[in-house]
């Protein structure tokens, strides 16, 4: 390698700026694929104006007027309204700033920097931005997620991306995150993810990322460690890790490589123990340690399978099968893949196997656009690209909760959303399912759009409800038809358990002594399907609403299927009447869930125990001022955590949700809580954000920042039907 190329490579790196100019952005949503584009020229600029969305996405002033204020809940429900259908996209639907998660940018970032295909330098300006702005202000580290404490997953790989976008190594922000890096040990006490990316761009060798053998792709299916009976999530990470690791490739040296190779480390780089450092890591990221299991099946692929029966043929053939399976993923999702994880190690790939000009790479550099967001810090990388189809079947369901369906002031809004969904259901399997061990999804909808393709269990039940809710109110056209709807409710019938619950992508396909396995050491829970409250409560509550309106529709498999989730449902019931939740915060959101579910089967306060039970320990945790407040922490630690800054809305709404579904007798701890959620509304009609909602893999937390918005309402509405004289002032 010649110098004359590096310094070429280096060059064009981006010319960074202090800052863009906010006013130039825009978000653009086509057949719901969101992407942020920047303006530099001024007649494109004046051509396509911002809409409110993108000035509230950015956090520039919306200048909207100031509502009459609102004396009772259904007044306050409509000023929100009105301040949320000013963010309505085009195209029905709502746009998110899904961040939280610390570790994706890096990803996005690094796979376009080796397969040189550099960010621009508006790009690179906004996120250094953002990273500047989400540097712990204590010692300058980054976390796992925004609200956690330095690690060395975050501080690595966001300090290499800031040096990637073209920050100097002499600024203040890396000096100060550097000293931290090396106060923790340097980048040698990494996780394995980082050190995975940190080999692939070369500041590390591979020595030091403990094995991916793509031979376990070669396993028999009936094995039972085999990969596709791992959670989603893990085995598409692991394909194209494994590939890489197989090829031991690692990106064209630079001079930026070589200087982070002197930056990361405390020790010299040349002298750096490679391979007696596989299982360094610092305790802040040791959230899942390593099982001895583990670290026995790492010294034997190590010491012996690696060396003398890893043979040409062998590895021809995992990576074959690898690279296979890489395609049916890319195709499947026309290169959007699962998650940014993913995509982002998959474009690596392409390039590796297809060379720099290829189809796959263009593609997959496109589409890395679409997790791409920019807000008023800068730009981050969202958990998924996007939150389409979820946010909007909760809209919906506000609307309908309040009784405002049939009011035409909102018929527009819904109308769009109701076409969004038609727009985005999924109408067929993947090509080859069992090839490349998918789950049927005919009929479903994903989390975010159809490109993505993945269905989840929920996804399809919240988007089927508020299709069924609008297409069964009068004035509302039919654009789903029985069969499309059958199609979704026959999806989701596979999604049960044997013990009645649901999961979320798939059923699971092996047992949790998987997480034996479980080598990323950041999560836990990571390595197979678990059982869902949240999933299994939105299935049936779908399902009890389905078979009032087709009642003939495999009548017994649907009501076998509702008793025995209702039965799974009280025995995952905590002994203090809450809920475990897992994809949000934490006991509350569970219980809203488990407690509108049992409701759907006519399961409430007054006759029974469960639901009574449920609504006990809510309101035991209602705080003075009428409102609740959980933390994050209660994920991590599954005990309920108050959060140390005071109630919540969102969290306030999902307590009253819960209350009022199960019917719960006693209208005053309802009307304060309903009081706090109006007293916070602003004058406009919107919520402020607060606490992060969101979580996964118990120790990562993510936003919801839409829930502010379609809880309260939901809850406001809610209540306005339920005591439509009460007056809340
Ligand atoms: C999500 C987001 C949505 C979420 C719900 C629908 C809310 C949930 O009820 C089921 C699970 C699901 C679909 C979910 C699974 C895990 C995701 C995709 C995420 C939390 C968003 C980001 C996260 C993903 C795993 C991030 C990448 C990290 C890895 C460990 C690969």
């Amino acid at each position: 390698r010649s110098s004359v190329d590096s310094d070429d490579h280096d060059a064009k790196r981006p010319r960074l700026q202090e800052s863009t100019d906010k006013a130039r952005w825009r978000l653009r949503s086509e057949g719901g694929r969101h992407t942020w584009h920047y303006l530099e020229d001024d007649e494109a600029a004046k051509e396509w104006p911002q809409s409110y969305a993108d000035k509230y996405y950015l956090g520039m002033p919306l200048e909207l007027p100031e509502l009459p204020k609102a004396t009772n809940p259904l007044d306050a429900v409509r000023n929100g309204l009105t301040f949320f259908e000013k963010l309505q996209l085009p195209e029905g639907h709502w746009g998110c700033e899904y961040g939280g998660p610390m570790f994706l940018l890096p990803g996005v970032v690094i796979a376009r920097y080796v397969t040189k295909n550099p960010v621009p330098w508006y790009y690179a300006t906004e996120i250094k931005n953002y990273l500047f702005a989400r540097a712990n202000p204590v010692d300058g580290g980054w976390g796992l997620h925004i609200e956690g404490e330095s690690t060395m997953l975050g501080t690595t790989l966001n300090y290499t991306t800031l040096r990637l976008v073209g920050v100097e190594a002499d600024h203040p922000v890396m000096v100060k995150a550097r000293a931290t890096m090396h106060k923790m040990g340097g980048a040698i006490c990494a996780p394995h993810w980082a050190k995975f990316w940190l080999t692939v761009l070369g500041i590390m060798k591979w020595d030091i990322v403990n094995p991916v053998p793509p031979e376990l792709w070669l396993l028999p299916d009936w094995v039972p460690i085999a990969p596709w009976r791992w959670w989603i999530h893990m085995r598409q990470v692991f394909l194209p890790m494994s590939y890489l690791w197989s090829k031991k490739w690692q990106a064209e040296e630079t001079d930026l490589i070589r200087e982070l190779r002197k930056e990361l480390f405390v020790e010299d780089w040349d002298k750096i123990d490679w391979a007696g450092n596989r299982n360094t890591i610092h305790p802040n990221d040791n959230y899942h340690p390593k099982t001895a299991f583990l670290n026995t099946v790492n010294w034997l692929l190590v010491n012996i399978w690696n060396p003398v029966f890893r043979v040409k043929y062998l590895v021809d053939k995992a990576e074959a099968w690898a690279s296979e399976l890489i395609d049916m993923e890319d195709e499947n999702t026309d290169y959007s893949d699962l998650a940014p994880v993913n995509a982002a190690m998959n474009t690596v790939c392409c390039y590796v196997r297809d060379g720099p000009g290829a189809y796959s790479v263009r593609r997959h550099v496109e589409r890395l656009d679409e997790v791409l967001w920019v807000n008023a810090e800068g730009m981050l990388c969202n958990g998924t690209n996007g939150v389409q189809c979820w946010d909007t079947a909760f809209a919906i369901q506000a609307i309908m909760d309040a009784g405002l369906t049939e009011d035409p002031r909102w018929r527009p809004m819904l109308i769009k959303s109701l076409e969004f969904l038609e727009d985005q259901q999924i109408r067929e399997n993947v090509k080859d399912q069992d090839k490349c061990y998918r789950h049927p999804r005919k009929g479903a909808w994903a989390f975010s759009n159809k490109d993505q393709g993945y269905a989840v269990s929920d996804c399809v039940s919240e988007a089927l409800k508020s299709v069924i809710i609008l297409q069964k109110t009068p004035g509302f056209p039919t654009l789903i038809d029985d069969q499309r709807i059958f199609d979704a409710v026959d999806t989701m019938l596979t999604y049960q358990n044997p013990s009645g619950a649901c999961s979320s992508y798939e059923t699971p396909r092996a047992g949790q002594w998987m997480e034996v396995l479980n080598a990323a050491e950041v999560f836990g829970n990571i390595m197979v399907e678990y059982e869902y409250p949240e999933c299994t409560t939105a299935v049936l509550t779908t399902l009890s609403l389905f078979k009032k309106h087709w009642p003939n529709h495999r009548t017994d498999e649907i009501d076998s299927f509702i008793t025995r989730a209702v039965k799974w449902i009280k025995s995952d019931q905590k002994p203090h009447g809450g809920w475990y939740g897992n994809w949000g915060i934490c006991f509350t959101y569970a219980t809203m869930f488990a407690l509108e579910s049992l409701a759907s089967v006519g399961e409430t306060y007054e006759t029974s125990k469960y639901a009574k039970k449920g609504c006990d320990f809510l309101i035991s945790k209602q705080r003075e001022d009428g409102g609740w407040s959980e933390s994050y922490k209660a994920c991590e630690t599954g005990e309920y955590v108050e959060h140390p800054t005071g109630s919540q809305v969102v969290m306030t709404a999902w307590a009253l949700i819960g209350l009022i579904k199960a019917k719960y007798p006693n209208i005053e701890p309802i009307k304060m809580g309903i009081k706090l959620i109006m007293d916070r509304q602003q004058p406009n009609g919107e919520w402020l954000q607060e606490a992060i909602e969101g979580v996964f893999n118990k120790s990562c937390m993510i936003s919801y920042p839409n829930y502010k918005f379609v809880f309260p309402l939901k809850a406001m509405g809610l209540f306005a039907k339920r005591y439509p004289d009460e007056k809340v002032v």
